[in-house]
């Protein structure tokens, strides 16, 4: 009894007493996030890095506080408009602590928010210190502990191109097997860490594969992520990596599907005169002109037409859905070689737009259905060969789950049934895997046999989300037309590279 009422004053002391939060490491914390939140503290130390982009800079404490379980740096904002302080010179800030947190992003960094608060500087530091990034375990939370620190990252490999925003993911190279490529399979190399660019001094064109020298930064979180920003310049060597295009196997039919990531009136002229060029570059180029092209994310007929007219004697098909972003599948087939017969849109009847909403006739909002982007079904001929197309857009994983990609997988199978095509090509962004519960109902259930399968593994990919590869495109072939298999695979012509028609890589098939 005596030691639970010393325990209950001594809990009751703790939770008295204000934290300590007069230096750098003492606002980090040891947890997630800091025990000052909402009070106005003074901290002082070295400037490590500033950058107008993030309008803010990095401050850290030259002797550390000898606890490795608490940051030694962190993230000062000032604001818009601020003079901020060089790299190199000691500062003293006061100012709110704040755990920042982007809407729709998980976690929040530890900040202190300056903006009407003081910071004074006061001569040049000597400071070179820095900890060693070392990707393993659970990375994500093992970071926390250098969140605003001067960090280190060894020679490493990219896993992926650089985005718009120059994010790319690389992997340090003493951590790499020899296959280096990131599958959701292989994880035991370590994980691959997100270098930044926000700061745009060092802005790199990187591709997958591309070897990122010796890297020296401030690690900073944000939009759910930790993310080096470099603050030295460095290089980046070529890696080797080249555009693939499809064999020019001959056959009677050559089919390829492209997601056109957003083939769209919002564009401005430039932009859309770029992305037509690209992708009808694309079309010629590293698909070699196949008969058909199922295609992803265009907005409408026109737009589709247009392409085809750029990449040759291309005719279109496009029925709208009610995407909420307005993009639709279609097909586009060269007339001159190609027969077209007649489309339909499964999923019943086309939606309108009334008051905004997309709805059907008898008022029932579309977005009760499985698909926004409701498959399109084209009957063709090619020679004496008759075949139906089906192109698929389905659910997203983000704004989407697999529940609806199964119910979607279920509802397609029931409508292949009730076409009752022999000769059918099943094709897509499905934004699910092979092996994944939708893919392997739609192939159990129509007995389709999905040609990724059949991809060497380092290959099976038409997609790269944060550093992994994986094949979210995928052609389904009919048994009656896998006598006649001969090419198949993935044209690598967007995933690896920066400069891009789009972000998906195209699945192809060729008959013979
Ligand atoms: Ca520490
Ligand atoms: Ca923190």
């Amino acid at each position: 009894m005596k030691r639970a009422m010393l325990a209950l004053v001594a809990l009751i002391g703790a939770r008295i007493l204000p934290a300590q939060c007069d230096t750098i490491p003492a606002v980090q914390g040891d947890g997630p996030r800091s025990p000052c939140v909402d009070r106005v503290v003074t901290l002082g130390g070295v400037v490590t890095a500033s950058f107008a982009g993030m309008q803010g800079f990095f401050l850290q404490d030259p002797a550390g506080d000898a606890d490795p379980a608490t940051s030694d740096g962190i993230f000062i904002f000032a604001g818009t408009g601020q003079n901020l302080p060089p790299r190199g010179v000691l500062a003293t800030v006061t100012g709110r602590v704040v755990e920042f947190a982007r809407a729709g992003s998980p976690g929040s960094v530890t900040e202190i928010d300056v903006r009407s608060g003081v910071v004074e500087t006061a001569g040049q530091a000597e400071f070179a210190r820095y900890a060693v990034l070392n990707p393993e375990g659970d990375f994500e939370n093992a970071l926390e502990r250098f969140e605003g620190m001067l960090v280190a990252y060894p020679k490493s490999i990219a896993l992926g191109p650089a985005n718009g925003f120059g994010e790319y993911y690389a992997l340090r190279m003493d951590r790499v097997p020899l296959t280096v490529r990131l599958f959701p399979s292989s994880f035991a190399g370590g994980l691959p860490v997100l270098i930044d660019q926000a700061g745009g001094a060092f802005r790199k064109q990187v591709k997958t594969f591309d070897l990122v020298g010796d890297l020296l930064g401030v690690l900073h979180f944000d939009f759910g992520h930790y993310r080096i920003e470099p603050v030295f310049d460095y290089v980046v060597s070529d890696g080797g990596l080249v555009p693939a295009a499809t064999p020019a196997t001959d056959g009677y039919l050559r089919v390829a599907f492209m997601n056109c990531e957003r083939l769209v009136r919002q564009l401005t002229p430039a932009q859309l005169e770029q992305k037509l060029a690209r992708l009808a570059e694309a079309i010629r180029t590293w698909l070699g002109s196949p008969d058909i092209v199922g295609v992803a994310e265009v907005e409408d007929l026109d737009l589709l037409e247009r392409l085809g007219a750029r990449a040759g004697n291309y005719k279109g098909v496009l029925l709208k859905g009610c995407d909420f972003s307005g993009i639709n599948v279609g097909v586009l087939y060269d007339a001159s070689r190609i027969r077209k017969f007649s489309e339909t849109q499964l999923q019943g009847e086309a939606p309108q737009f009334r008051n905004g909403r997309c709805t059907l006739a008898d008022g029932r909002a579309f977005s009760q259905f499985l698909f926004d982007r409701p498959p399109l079904a084209v009957d063709f001929a090619a020679g004496n060969v008759v075949f139906s197309v089906i192109v698929n857009h389905w659910r997203s994983r983000i704004g989407g789950n697999q529940a609806e990609r199964i119910a979607g997988a279920e509802f397609l199978a029931d409508e292949i049934a009730r076409l009752g095509r022999e000769n059918l090509i099943v094709l897509g962004d499905f934004n699910d895997s092979e092996d994944s519960p939708s893919l392997l109902t739609l192939t159990e259930r129509t007995g389709l046999a999905d040609l990724a399968w059949l991809v060497p593994a380092d290959g099976r990919y038409s997609y790269i989300f944060e550093g992994v590869s994986e094949a979210l495109d995928h052609i389904l072939l009919s048994p009656s037309l896998i006598p006649s298999l001969g090419a198949y695979g993935y044209a690598h012509f967007n995933a690896d590279f920066p400069v891009r028609a789009a972000d998906h890589d195209a699945p192809y098939v060729i008959l013979r």
